[in-house]
C-alpha cells in the first residue's frame, strides 16, 4: 500500500508518499511529487521516518515506576492515567496548584491532537508555572507582533515566491527547512528568487549552507543583530528613504530612538562596515520589493523583542508590510474569520501574573522555561514538585539543563507523554507513549498560519489505532480528566466540552458568519461526531474559505478538504492587515511604551562597547541536516558517519588556544564545561566558535542504544540561565561567552 502523508518533523510541512507493509511497517518513504505544496521534495529526515516508526527503542506501553524498586515498569492505561491523578492531587494537595509545572516541547506543534486538547488540558492544570519550548524559540517573535499588531499570534511572513530582494538574519533554511517561513523546498525557492533577478542577503556568524548561496553574507559578531537593524533605520530616515505603511503609528518615535544608532556607531560591536550598512538599507527602500526575515539567531539572543520588532519595523518602513513581494499574513482555511470586523481591539500586555523566584512576567501564559530549575529548587510556598511534560526534552533543549536535570531527580511527582525513555523522561514516574504518525490524523495548524502560502491539507489516520495503543489526542484527553481527578472517564467526556466551547464562541461573535445560530443545531451539522477532526471540520466550516454551514454552500468542509489528497492550494498570500490589526487603536502601534523602554537597554549595550570593546570568545549554535533538536539521533542512519557533535573554530582562534583540527578542546562558560573534538573552519567568523544543540546523550537509565554510541555533549551545558530577554522571557542559546583550551 502506498499512502500520501504530510511529514510532522519540521516546518516545511512536505507531503510524502509512504509503502507499507501488510504489516503497516513502513518500508519506504519518498518526497509525494503530486504534494500541490512540496512537489516531491524531501530530506534525510523525511527519507528516515520509516526508521524512526519502527524503532526498537521506541516506547509502546505505558511505564510506571516502582515503588519498591524504583525502576519504570510496563503498566496498563488505566494503572499509568490512576497514578497521575493519585501524583497530581497529592502534589496540590501539599502545595496547591503552582505547584505542579507543565512543559510542553516543539512536537506538539506538529500534532493536531496536542494542539487541539492542549487547550482543555492547560485549563485543568490550572497552574501559572506553564513553560514551553517556545521561550527558547520564537517567543521575542511574539511579543514584537503583540505590541505592533495588537495579537502575538500575527506573524508577517517573507513572501519568499515573489520578493526580489531576502534579507535573511539569524536563520539556515538551506539546513533548517525554513522556520516561522513554511515553505517546502527551501532550496528551489531560493534558486527561483535568484532566477528571476531577486537579490539574497544573509546576516549570519558563520558562513552557513544558505549563507553559502546567497548572493552577499555578511558576518556579524553574535547578539548583535538588534544594534544592527537599529543602524538600518537610521540610515531610512536620515537619507529620507522610509515610506512608512498608511496604518503605522509613532513613525516619528521610532526616528528618535533610532538616532544614536548611526552606522559608524554600531561599526565596531557588529563588525560590519558603515557603508555596507548604509548600501543594504538603500537597496531595501529601493527595491521594487523585499522582505527582511529572521529567525532562531535574532530571537535567541539577549535583544530578541528589538531585534524580532526591528525586522518589522524595517518591512513596515520600506512599505513592504502587507504587500505582495513583501511580508504578508497568511490566510489559513481554519483561521478566526471575521468579515465586516473594523481594526482594533484589546492589544497585547504581559505580566499578568510573575514567577515566583526572579519575578519574570507571564507572556502568553508562559514563564521562561529557563528558570524552571529555580522554581523546583528554591525552597518556599509555591514552589514546583510536580511536572507534566509533553513532547519536550529540556534536559538538552533548555539553558543549563545539566542543572534541570538535577532539579528534575528532586520533584515529587513527574508524568511525561513521549515516545522516548530520554534524558528528560528518566526522571518520569509514569510515562504515557502515543502512537506513531500512521495512527493519527494530520492537519498543520500551527504552519499553515506561517506559510508562504495558504495551504490546506489533511490526512486521516492511515490505521486503525493498533490493540492497547493510544494517540496524543486520547492521551491529551485522558490526561485532562486524570489531572481533574477522573482517571477512567472516558476521552469523549472532554469532546462535548470542547465542540461547546468553539461553537459558542462564534456564535457570540456579532462577526462571525453563524452569529446568532442555535449551538445545537450547528453541533448537529457538523460530521465527524467525535474526536479532533469534529473540531476541525468545525474550524474550516466557519473559516475563510468555509460554508459557513449553508450560507455558502460550496465552501470547504473537512469532507471536502479530504478529497484533495495530495493538498489544496487556496493561492499566495494576499493583503489582510486592516481585517486582523487587534491594537486599542486600530493601528499599528510602531513604538509600543514597552520596546522603547528597552531601546534604552540596547543604547546602554552599545554605550558599554564603546568603553570597553574587547569581546571574550562567543559561542553560536547550528543544526545539521540529519538531526532534529535532540531526538532523532536514535536512528542509525542519520548517526552514521563521521560525529557531527564538534567544536567549529576559526584557524585564528585556533591557533591562539593552541588547538589543532581534532583535537578535544575543553569549553568553559559561566555555567559549565564540555569537551569535545574541535573542527577548524573558515566558516565561522573569527571570534566566535560554534556546537550544534541536542546532543548529551549516553545518560544512566536511558533507553537510546544508538544514540548513547554517538552521545556526543550538550550545548545546553554552557548555555546561562541567567540571562534572558527581558520582554519575552526568551532563553540565550547564542552569543555566549566561552573560552576554549586543549584538553
Ligand atoms: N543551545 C540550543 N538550544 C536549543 C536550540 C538551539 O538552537 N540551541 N533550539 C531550541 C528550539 S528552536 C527548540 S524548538 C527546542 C526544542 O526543545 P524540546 O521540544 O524540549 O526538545 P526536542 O528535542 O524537540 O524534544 C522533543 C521530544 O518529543 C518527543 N516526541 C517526538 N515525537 C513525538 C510525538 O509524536 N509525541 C510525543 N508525545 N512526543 C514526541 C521526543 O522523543 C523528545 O523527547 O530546543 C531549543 N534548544
Ligand atoms: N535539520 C534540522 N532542521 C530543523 C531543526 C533541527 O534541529 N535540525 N530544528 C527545527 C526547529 S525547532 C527550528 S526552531 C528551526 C530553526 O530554524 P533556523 O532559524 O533556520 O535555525 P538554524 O539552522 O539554527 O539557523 C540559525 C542560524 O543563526 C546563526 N546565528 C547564531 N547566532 C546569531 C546571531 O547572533 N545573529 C545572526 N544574524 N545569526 C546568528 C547560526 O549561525 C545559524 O546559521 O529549525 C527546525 N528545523
Ligand atoms: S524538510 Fe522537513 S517536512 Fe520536509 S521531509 Fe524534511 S523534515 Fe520532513
Ligand atoms: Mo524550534
Amino acid at each position: 500500500m502506498r499512502v500520501p502523508r504530510t511529514c510532522p518533523l519540521c516546518e516545511a510541512t512536505c507531503g510524502l508518499l509512504l509503502d507499507l507493509d501488510e504489516s503497516g511497517t513502513i518500508t519506504r518513504v519518498q518526497g509525494d511529487p503530486d504534494d500541490v505544496f512540496s512537489r516531491g521534495f524531501i530530506c534525510p529526515k523525511g527519507a528516515n521516518l520509516g526508521a524512526l516508526e519502527s524503532d526498537p527503542d521506541r516506547l509502546r506501553q505505558p511505564l510506571v515506576r516502582d515503588d519498591a524498586t524504583g525502576e519504570l515498569v510496563p503498566a496498563t492505561w488505566d494503572e499509568a492515567f490512576a497514578r497521575v491523578a493519585e501524583g497530581v492531587k497529592q502534589v496540590r494537595a501539599a502545595g496547591g496548584p503552582n505547584a505542579v509545572a507543565m512543559y510542553l516541547g516543539n512536537p506538539n506543534a506538529h500534532n493536531i491532537g496536542s494542539i487541539l486538547y492542549g487547550r482543555a488540558l492547560i485549563k485543568a492544570v490550572r497552574t501559572q508555572n506553564f513553560f514551553s519550548a517556545s521561550t527558547v524559540d520564537q517567543m521575542p517573535k511574539h511579543v514584537s507582533s503583540g505590541y505592533l499588531f495588537g495579537y502575538g499570534g500575527h506573524i508577517p511572513i517573507p513572501d519568499l515566491d515573489r520578493t526580489q530582494m531576502l534579507l535573511m538574519l539569524g536563520a539556515n533554511p538551506l539546513v533548517s527547512g525554513g522556520s516561522l517561513c513554511t515553505a517546502p523546498d527551501f532550496p528551489g525557492r531560493l534558486k527561483a528568487l535568484k532566477a528571476r533577478g531577486g537579490r539574497l542577503v544573509v546576516v549570519d556568524p558563520r558562513r552557513s549552507a544558505t549563507a553559502k548561496k546567497a548572493d552577499e553574507h555578511l558576518a556579524i559578531v553574535p547578539g548583535s543583530d538588534a544594534l544592527w537593524l537599529m543602524a538600518l533605520v537610521h540610515v531610512l530616515f536620515a537619507e529620507r528613504l522610509a515610506t512608512p505603511h498608511a496604518l503605522a503609528e509613532g513613525v516619528d518615535a521610532v526616528r528618535a530612538l533610532a538616532e544614536p544608532f548611526t552606522p559608524e556607531a554600531v561599526a565596531g560591536p557588529t563588525g560590519i562596515d558603515a557603508e555596507d550598512t548604509r548600501r543594504i538599507a538603500r537597496e531595501l527602500a529601493a527595491s521594487p520589493t523585499a522582505a527582511v526575515y529572521g529567525r532562531i539567531g535574532t530571537t535567541t539572543v539577549p535583544f530578541g523583542t528589538l531585534a524580532s520588532w526591528l525586522v518589522d519595523v524595517l518591512n513596515i518602513l520600506t512599505g513592504n508590510l502587507d504587500r505582495p513581494g513583501g511580508v504578508l499574513f497568511p490566510r489559513p482555511a481554519h483561521a478566526r474569520h471575521r468579515p465586516g470586523k473594523p481594526p482594533g481591539g484589546k492589544g497585547f500586555r504581559t505580566g499578568r501574573w510573575k514567577s515566583r523566584v526572579h519575578g519574570y512576567p507571564e507572556v502568553r501564559g508562559e514563564l521562561p522555561v529557563s528558570i524552571l530549575a529555580d522554581e523546583i529548587l528554591t525552597p518556599g510556598e509555591g514552589r514546583v514538585r510536580g511536572l507534566i511534560t509533553i513532547a519536550g526534552n529540556p534536559v538538552l533543549s533548555t539553558p543549563n539543563g545539566d542543572r534541570l536535570d538535577m532539579a528534575l531527580a528532586e520533584l515529587d511527582f513527574m508524568v511525561s507523554v513521549d515516545i522516548y525513555l530520554n534524558e528528560t523522561t528518566r526522571h518520569a514516574d509514569v510515562i504515557l507513549p502515543p502512537a506513531g504518525l500512521l495512527y493519527r490524523p494530520h492537519y498543520d495548524l500551527a504552519f499553515y498560519e506561517l506559510s508562504v502560502r495558504n495551504i490546506a491539507r489533511y490526512d486521516p489516520p492511515t490505521l486503525p489505532l493498533p490493540e492497547g495503543a493510544l494517540d496524543d489526542a486520547t492521551i491529551a484527553r485522558r490526561l485532562t480528566l486524570a489531572v481533574s481527578g477522573q482517571p477512567q472517564a472516558p476521552p469523549e467526556a472532554v469532546d462535548a466540552l470542547a465542540i461547546q466551547a468553539l461553537v459558542n464562541a462564534e456564535i457570540r461573535d456579532p462577526h462571525s458568519v453563524i452569529h446568532g445560530r442555535d449551538a445545537r443545531e450547528i453541533i448537529a451539522l457538523i460530521e465527524p461526531e467525535t474526536g479532533p477532526e469534529r473540531l476541525l471540520d468545525f474550524m474550516f466550516r466557519v473559516g475563510p474559505y468555509g460554508d459557513a454551514f449553508g450560507a455558502n454552500p460550496d465552501g470547504l468542509t473537512l469532507a471536502r478538504l479530504a478529497e484533495h489528497t495530495h493538498g489544496l492550494d487556496l493561492g499566495p498570500l494576499e493583503p489582510r492587515l486592516e481585517e486582523l490589526l487587534s491594537t486599542p487603536s486600530g493601528r499599528i502601534e510602531l513604538a509600543a511604551e514597552p520596546i522603547a523602554r528597552d531601546v534604552e537597554r540596547l543604547r546602554a549595550a552599545l554605550e558599554a562597547t564603546r568603553t570597553s570593546p574587547e569581546r571574550s570568545l562567543l559561542l553560536v549554535g547550528r543544526r545539521t541536516l540529519r538531526s532534529n533538536n535532540s531526538w532523532m539521533h536514535n536512528l542509525p542512519k542519520l548517526v552514521s558517519g563521521k560525529p557531527r557533535c564538534t567544536l567549529h573554530v576559526h584557524p585564528e582562534d585556533a591557533r591562539r588556544a593552541g588547538l589543532s583540527d581534532g583535537d578535544n578542546a575543553v569549553v568553559s562558560s559561566r555555567v559549565g564545561e564540555v569537551a569535545v573534538p574541535v573542527e577548524i573552519t573558515e566558516e565561522v567568523r573569527e571570534g566566535v566558535v560554534c556546537l550544534p544543540h541536542g546532543w548529551g546523550h549516553g545518560r544512566v537509565g536511558t533507553r537510546l542504544t544508538v544514540a548513547a554510541e554517538h552521545a556526543g555533549v550538550s550545548m545546553n551545558a554552557l548555555t546561562d540561565p541567567s540571562v534572558i530577554d527581558p520582554l519575552s522571557g526568551n532563553g540565550v542559546l547564542s552569543a555566549v561567552p566561552v573560552s576554549i583550551r586543549p584538553l
